[in-house]
């Protein structure tokens, strides 16, 4: 299918889903590269380019930040496929922000509080999208994302600290009515879930004794997007505060 025919969808849900999304032998390459950095690489990083659900057990590496500054990264944010599907559903010109690598790996009580991107963000108009790539089988079971149908459309919700390292900010006041338009996306390796920046989202924990939870994503921002730099550094302060409670090395 077209990139084109995604777009009314993304626009009336926040969300679309793109199955089997690279060829086999880029989805090959791309997991052969975040191999080598998390051996090669991360082991170098300081802590806030890393997060760990135990800092003492390497195999809980849960959530990694500025992938891009490795080379074959940068140049990786032109991949022409993942552009044109985030500038056509953006209708505009994009830039792609950056790149992270997340993971729940098996046994570990790491859950994604709701939240909405923009809010982290803070790009007025919000014309930002984040491209989430499975690397695994992903399901209930394991902590599949969740998003709430339309949820783009009502603007961004009031966030509050939480204690999730790497999610500063979640929604507090997330109910009920909030669960019940939930649609949990089930997803194979190289499916691609993509979300509009005001959709809220969450996760579980991976409750699985053995399977990780693994994906790489790409944010890109349309080129009339703005960022508030008040909004912006009120979010830093937050993560930065967050870091310095639980005692990681801030830069
Ligand atoms: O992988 C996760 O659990 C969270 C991902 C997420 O919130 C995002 O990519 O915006």
């Amino acid at each position: 299918m077209s990139s084109t025919n995604h777009r009314p969808q993304f626009d009336t849900d926040g969300f679309v889903v793109v199955r089997s999304f690279l060829s086999e032998a880029d989805f090959a390459e791309l997991n052969r590269e975040l191999d080598r950095y998390i051996h090669n690489v991360v082991p170098t990083l300081p802590d806030g380019d890393a997060f760990y659900e135990d800092r003492a057990r390497p195999d809980t590496l849960k959530q990694l930040s500025r992938i891009e500054q490795d080379p074959f990264f940068k140049a990786y944010l032109q991949h022409p496929l993942w552009n044109d599907m985030a500038s056509v559903l953006l209708g505009e010109p994009v830039d792609c922000q950056g790149a992270e690598w997340f993971n729940k790996p098996p046994a570990t009580n790491h859950i994604t509080p709701p939240h909405q991107d923009n809010y982290y963000f803070c790009l007025t108009p919000p014309q930002v999208l984040t491209m989430w790539l499975a690397l695994d089988p992903v399901d209930e079971e394991n902590g599949c994302l969740r998003y709430v149908r339309g949820s783009h459309r009502a603007g961004l919700r009031p966030h509050g600290r939480t204690k999730t390292l790497g999610f500063s900010q979640g929604i507090p006041d997330y109910g009920p009515s909030d669960h019940a338009r939930e649609i949990a996306i089930h997803a194979q390796p190289n499916d691609v879930l993509i979300h509009h920046g005001d959709t809220i989202h969450r996760a579980d924990a991976n409750r699985s004794a053995t399977r990780h939870r693994r994906s790489f994503a790409l944010v890109f921002r349309g080129q009339s997007a703005r960022r508030d730099p008040a909004a912006y550094q009120k979010y830093l302060d937050s993560a930065r505060a967050q870091h310095q409670e639980i005692g990681l090395q801030v830069s």
